[in-house]
């Protein structure tokens, strides 16, 4: 069906709705997307000016980097997690990614929504990563408890399901509807500091684990940070410092590199908020929360199973060896960088070790070639093998952007935000994943990102092989 509205433009424009909220909610982020500007424009020119990093000027200006961001919201019931999957889809944002969380000590599994094309990710790539609480997890206490204040919850406004119902009959939107979306989508992410719970219930909640009262305590998901994209993290991190913001100790994920892979990110801590809670006579009292924040991050190139493993089992070698020898700080960026100089570190390597995903294209020279049919016959036959179109200059290769996130460095972020865990950590450790559970609740399956990427280098493959008129590569 024909759609009568523009999910790149719709997405964009939310994205921007709510990052504006989120800036008058969370002061501190709007200072954080001013300290990724100031970041940036430095480094863009420092580039410029032969400094020596190499910055590949389509990373910058123009560039999805000025509005790129990502968000993360909590859920706890199938309901609300099928409901967010229809409300997403309205903006072309599909779930990509399962994430076991419960091996970090989380009783919560998660995805991603987001563009899932080459072409929808450069219009504009907003993301947001929704973790949803298993409740099968949580202690009987505090089981009955969640799952009482979650019955008594709306995260949507009735506007909102209307708009849904209307896109899943018709397949329509006016203009009119998609300014109302934007308006009351908004809603499901506004932070409310009227507590659904009282205090007691709060603190029953958190002594379990202070996510499951994060999730369970308040009548909306608040989005619980959003995150610009920079070309320069190390600068942000020490702007962020300079300017006396309380910035994470590190930035996670893989050290700093020639060639950036997947993601490295850092944030502000979370701030303590006043929150009202419940008391038995309808009035409030007076507490407080801890859990919205603002973070950054860059992104690096997108990993094949190969690459991602070979990571993986690094960074393990790396947290094992940092726990015997109790290593912090400068200590354990020297060990980090140690070990990560087995990862090779150049495009060329990169590729020939099928280690991340690539993006062809024909040279200049290669358009020469795919216009005048005689020079093909020059190849010798029409199937050719891919290194000898790049030894001839005929093809070209840039690397493809990770889209998706890193679970453990997530995890690392969540716990510098959200204190201590406590006793029921270990047994909801040694639970299994449950992707059909989760497909189960979304009421779709979830895209493999992998395969995404295989899907996209393979397409460009393709559309080499159709302008050269070659039968194979
Ligand atoms: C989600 C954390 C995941 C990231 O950047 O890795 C995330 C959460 O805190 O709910 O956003
Ligand atoms: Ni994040």
């Amino acid at each position: 069906m024909a759609q009568t509205w523009d999910q790149n433009e719709l997405r964009a424009r939310f994205c921007h709705a709510l990052s504006e909220m989120y800036k008058t909610e969370v002061p501190l982020y709007g200072d954080l997307v001013d300290v990724v500007f100031e970041a940036d424009t430095k480094a863009v020119r420092d580039s410029q000016e032969g400094g020596s990093k190499v910055i590949n000027p389509d990373d910058v200006l123009p560039s999805r980097h000025r509005v790129e961001r990502h968000g993360a919201i909590r859920l706890g019931t199938a309901h609300e997690l099928s409901t967010i999957r229809r409300m997403f889809a309205v903006m072309g944002m599909y779930p990509v990614g399962y994430y076991d969380l419960s091996l970090a000590g989380f009783p919560m599994h998660a995805t991603a929504f987001r563009p899932n094309t080459q072409d929808a990710l450069s219009q504009h790539p907003f993301r947001v990563f929704t973790t949803v609480l298993r409740v099968e997890l949580l202690t009987e206490k505090t089981r009955e408890l969640a799952q009482r204040a979650l019955e008594r919850r709306d995260i949507f406004t009735p506007r909102l399901l209307e708009i849904l119902d209307v896109v899943d009959k018709n397949g329509t939107l006016t203009p009119e509807e998609c300014a109302e979306f934007i308006k009351n989508g908004l809603e499901t992410f506004r932070w409310h500091s009227k507590a659904t719970v009282t205090l007691d219930e709060y603190m029953l909640l958190k002594a379990e684990h202070p996510l499951i009262a994060d999730v369970v305590s308040f009548p909306s998901s608040h989005i619980n940070h959003l995150t610009p994209r920079t070309i320069d993290i190390d600068l942000v991190q020490q702007l962020m410092l300079d300017h006396g913001m309380p910035a994470k100790e590190r930035i996670e994920g893989p050290p700093k590199r020639q060639c950036p892979i997947l993601l490295r990110q850092t944030s502000f801590k979370a701030l303590e908020e006043t929150v009202f809670f419940q008391d038995t006579s309808d009035t409030f009292v007076k507490g407080s929360h801890t859990a919205r924040f603002g973070e950054v991050e860059q992104r690096g190139y997108a990993l094949t199973r190969k690459g991602r493993q070979l990571y993986d089992q690094i960074l393990d070698r790396v947290n094992a060896e940092a726990e015997k020898l109790k290593l912090k700080g400068n200590d354990y960026e020297q060990l980090l960088q140690d070990h990560f100089k087995v990862f090779p570190d150049t495009l060329s390597e990169l590729r020939e070790q099928n280690l991340a995903y690539f993006c062809y294209q024909l040279t200049s020279a290669g358009e020469k070639v795919a216009r005048d049919d005689m020079s093909i016959s020059e190849l010798g036959t029409t199937v050719v093998h891919l290194q000898t179109l790049l030894d001839k200059n005929i093809l070209k290769y840039e690397p493809l952007t990770y889209e998706d996130f890193l679970p453990l460095s997530a995890g690392g972020i969540f716990n510098s935000n959200l204190g201590n865990v406590s006793q029921s950590k270990q047994l909801i450790m040694s639970a299994e994943p449950d992707l059909d559970g989760f497909q189960r609740s979304l009421g779709t399956l979830i895209a493999d990102e992998f395969h995404l990427y295989a899907q996209m280098q393979q397409e460009s493959l393709l559309h080499c092989k159709q302008h050269l008129g070659l039968e194979d590569i």
